[in-house]
């Protein structure tokens, strides 16, 4: 077998249209890359216009590092959005393409396939007609359709995007490397860089989010790692942005900070080390009994109308 570590595991997922499924299974954490292809058809060039009559079903093909989430999550979150029990047909689409199917490469899979589709079934009162296969063959689809509801961020998706619980969700560290002192002093105001890289806390009540209750989200000012979502954000009369959690626990960093005679944990950020805030145990009981309290100078927020066009798109709703 390959080095599944360098290489990742490998599943093909058929659930109808793939342009939504592949959108959903690339936000995953531990999902290392994705395509979209034709599977188990006849014929060796397959196309988006001749699939209808050669058997070929649109499939996604989903690299996964199995130290970090195991195939059997990721088929409990593969039938969160499709529905198994429709034979040809997804969604408004209709035909053998659309079918829905697990295809796998390794015969060691069929048993935690089984698994899965046993509980699955006792949640319907009609058979599931998920197809069970080796994958016999796989051709990549033209290249607009790869990524493609990244590239088309309003385009069709016949799946909910949302079904993905937030721990889950994928916040790639690379896309948020942390920038050069230099570029980060010329980018900085003189407030934010004492704050983010030298640990200093702004003013309270007298800063720019305090009192923001738009939509949207709160990034990293230095690196633009996504951080917070307006939903948490609470009014806790401390007179800083308060916020009941972060998008998840892996883009914050704790640490536990004995600074002016007191014990608290610090809040930095993960990719850009930035120095956010600190949090506290008196947040709203019922949102978990924290309290995120941030430095404005060390955020940027982004409103709902322009996080697509800014790079957020995929977290888009968390903010509705
Ligand atoms: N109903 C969609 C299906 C797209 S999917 C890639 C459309 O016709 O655009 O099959």
């Amino acid at each position: 077998m390959e080095n599944v570590r360098e290489c990742g595991k490998k599943i093909w997922l058929a659930g109808g249209c793939f342009w939504g499924v592949e959108a959903y299974f690339a936000r995953i954490k531990g999902v290392v890359a994705t395509s979209v292809g034709y599977a188990n058809g006849r014929g060796d060039s397959p196309t988006y216009e001749k699939i209808s009559s050669t058997g070929h079903v649109e499939a996604v093909e989903v690299t996964y590092d199995p130290d970090i989430i195991s195939l059997e999550r990721l088929l409990t979150y593969f039938f969160r959005v499709i529905d198994p029990t429709v034979k040809d047909r997804q969604g408004p689409d209709i035909g053998t393409q659309y079918r829905t199917g697990i295809y796998y490469g390794d015969e060691a899979d069929q048993a935690c396939i089984k698994r899965v589709l046993n509980r699955e079934q006792k949640k319907y009162s009609r058979p599931i007609v998920t197809e069970v296969m080796p994958l016999q063959n796989y051709h990549l689809a033209e290249e607009y359709h790869q990524d493609y509801l990244a590239k088309n961020p309003g385009g069709y998706c016949h799946i909910d995007l949302a079904a993905l619980p937030r721990d889950e969700l994928k916040v790639e560290q690379r896309r948020y490397e942390k920038p050069s002192q230099d570029i980060i002093r010329k980018k900085l105001t003189p407030l934010q860089y004492k704050v983010t890289q030298e640990g200093y806390t702004e003013a309270p009540f007298a800063n720019e989010y305090n009192d923001n209750y738009e939509k949207g989200i709160y990034v990293d000012i230095v690196t633009g790692e996504p951080l917070f979502v307006s939903p948490d954000k609470y009014e806790s009369g401390c007179g800083w942005p308060s916020f009941t959690k972060p998008i998840n626990e892996d883009v914050i960093v704790k640490r536990e900070d004995d600074s002016h005679g007191m014990l608290r944990t610090e809040v930095r950020s993960r990719g850009g080390d930035s120095h956010l805030g600190h949090v506290f145990t008196d947040g709203p009981r019922e949102k978990g009994g924290l309290r995120y309290c941030i430095n404005s100078a060390a955020l940027k927020f982004i409103p709902y109308e322009k996080m697509v066009e800014e790079g957020y798109g995929e977290f888009i709703h968390l903010v509705k």
